[in-house]
C-alpha cells in the first residue's frame, strides 16, 4: 500500500511531517482532512481526532506529530533529525516540546479570536506564555545557528519554524521585526524547498 499522511494545509503539526517526508525523500499520498467535518475513515484511525496521522506502507498507523517524526527518523534514517546520543536527543525533544507548546498556545489564542470569546485572563495567560517562549527561542538562537548548535538543524528547528509560520499566518508577523535572531534563522530555513513549499496559506 501507499504511505498516507492525513493532514491539513494550515496545520503546523502536519507541516512538521510534510517537511520530514520531503527531506527524507519519502513518497507519500497526502489526504487533506476537513477538520470541521472529519470523515469516518479518519476518525477510525485517530483516537484523538487530530492531524497529522501517518500510515506507513505496511499499514502501521501513527498519530501525534512527535511520535510520527521519531518513527520516521528511526525507520528511515537517511538525513537524521534526532541526535543518537541520549542526552543530545533529550535536549532535542525538550526544544521540540517547547516549540509544540508554543504552537498549542497560538492555536488556542486564534480560537479565542475566531469565536470572539471574551476571556481576558485566559487570553493574557496565552499571550504571556507565547511571548516568554519567543524570548527563550531568541536567546538560544543568539548563541548558535540552530537550536542544538551550529552543525545542523533538527526536529526541534522543524517544530519551531512550523509554530512560528502558524503565528505569522494567524496572528502577527511583527515578531519578525522584534526577534532578530529568530528572524534570520527563520528566513535561512526558508531557503530549503521542503520549508518553502509547505508555507501555510490563508483559506
Ligand atoms: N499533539 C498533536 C497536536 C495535533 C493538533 O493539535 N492538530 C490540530 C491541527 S494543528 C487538529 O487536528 N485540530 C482539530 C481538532 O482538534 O479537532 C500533534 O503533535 O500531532
Amino acid at each position: 500500500m501507499n504511505r498516507i499522511l492525513y493532514y491539513h494545509q494550515q496545520s503546523n503539526f502536519s507541516r512538521k511531517i510534510r517537511i520530514l517526508l520531503a527531506e527524507k525523500n519519502l513518497e507519500c499520498e497526502l489526504r487533506e482532512i476537513n477538520l470541521v467535518n472529519k470523515p469516518p475513515e479518519f476518525i477510525q484511525l485517530s483516537p484523538i481526532g487530530k492531524v497529522p496521522v501517518f500510515v506507513d506502507e505496511d499499514g502501521t498507523v501513527i498519530w501525534d506529530s512527535t511520535l510520527i517524526a521519531e518513527y520516521l527518523d528511526e525507520t528511515y534514517p537517511q538525513m537524521r533529525f534526532y541526535p543518537c546520543e541520549p542526552r543530545r536527543r533529550l535536549e532535542c525533544r525538550k526544544w521540540e516540546e517547547l516549540a509544540d507548546h508554543l504552537g498549542d498556545n497560538i492555536i488556542n489564542l486564534w480560537i479565542l479570536n475566531l469565536k470572539k470569546i471574551e476571556d481576558s485572563r485566559y487570553r493574557q495567560r496565552l499571550e504571556t506564555s507565547i511571548n516568554r517562549l519567543l524570548e527563550i527561542f531568541e536567546q538560544q538562537l543568539a548563541k548558535s545557528k540552530y537550536l542544538l548548535g551550529d552543525e545542523t538543524w533538527t526536529a526541534a528547528d522543524v517544530a519551531a519554524l512550523c509554530s512560528l509560520g502558524y503565528y505569522s499566518l494567524r496572528l502577527d508577523e511583527d515578531w519578525l521585526l522584534k526577534y532578530i535572531h529568530l528572524r534570520d534563522w527563520f528566513n535561512k530555513l526558508h531557503e530549503r524547498s521542503s520549508v518553502k513549499s509547505t508555507v501555510p496559506e490563508k483559506a
